[in-house]
């Protein structure tokens, strides 16, 4: 039996995180900088939350940083996906630092049609892809914009909702403020072959 790797079926949510300048962006770009990089894939941004300045999460001390969600569709294997995100964050000046370190631009896949997918301890090793991301539920930073974004959305594992997830625990809402957006006339570059 033939397994077709690709998928068009159910809708892929991304969050985007930014602090640190890239080679070609910086941080209130990101938002754009995704959105017109994925464009040229084929994969279309039906969604976008507001982009919110967040404190940054971790014991690393760092910028705070601009944080969205998306909603994309199109015709890509989960796999792929993974690595065309990571060429794009490549693209955009990221290189290998500090695990949750500083960024010009991190693309995670939040949830791929509910697909579940790995093992969270597995998290760590490279292209090892895990769905749902196991930080989903403890993340502010992603809840606030997935909630206002998605708000039908259900946690493939939990069965709960971004806004139900955060009303658990108010305090994830801390020190998250909206930021207004900035002037379009973003060039994503070219991603790393
Ligand atoms: N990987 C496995 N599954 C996935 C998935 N579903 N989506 C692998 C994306 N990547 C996935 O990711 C580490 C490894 O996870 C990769 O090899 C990938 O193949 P990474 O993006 O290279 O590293 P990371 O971003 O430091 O790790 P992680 O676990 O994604 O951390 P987070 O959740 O992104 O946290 N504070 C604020 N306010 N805002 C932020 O955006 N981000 C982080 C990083 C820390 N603090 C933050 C923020
Ligand atoms: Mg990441």
């Amino acid at each position: 039996m033939r397994i077709h790797k690709t998928t068009t079926i159910g809708d892929i949510w991304l969050a985007i995180g930014a602090n640190a300048l890239g080679n070609t962006i910086n941080p209130r770009l990101a938002l754009e900088y995704t959105r017109t990089a994925l464009l040229g894939h084929n994969l279309v941004v039906f969604s976008s939350s507001c982009v919110h300045i967040t404190p940054p999460i971790g014991s690393v001390r760092q910028n705070r940083f601009h944080n969205a969600v998306i909603g994309i569709r199109g015709s890509i294997a989960p796999a792929a996906l993974l690595r065309l995100l990571k060429r794009i964050e490549r693209s955009a000046g990221r290189r290998l630092g500090v695990r949750w370190g500083p960024r010009p631009l991190d693309i995670d896949i939040l949830d791929f049609g509910g697909r579940i997918i790995g093992h969270p301890a597995r998290m760590t090793r490279p292209g090892t892809l895990i769905l749902p991301h196991p930080g989903i539920a403890a993340r502010g930073f992603v809840l606030v914009p997935l909630a206002e974004v998605a708000p039908h959305w259900r946690h493939p594992i939990l069965g709960v909702s971004a806004g139900t997830l955060l009303a658990r625990k108010p305090g994830l809402r801390r020190g998250i403020v909206p930021a207004t957006q900035p002037p379009g006339g973003l060039n994503p570059g070219r991603t790393q072959k």
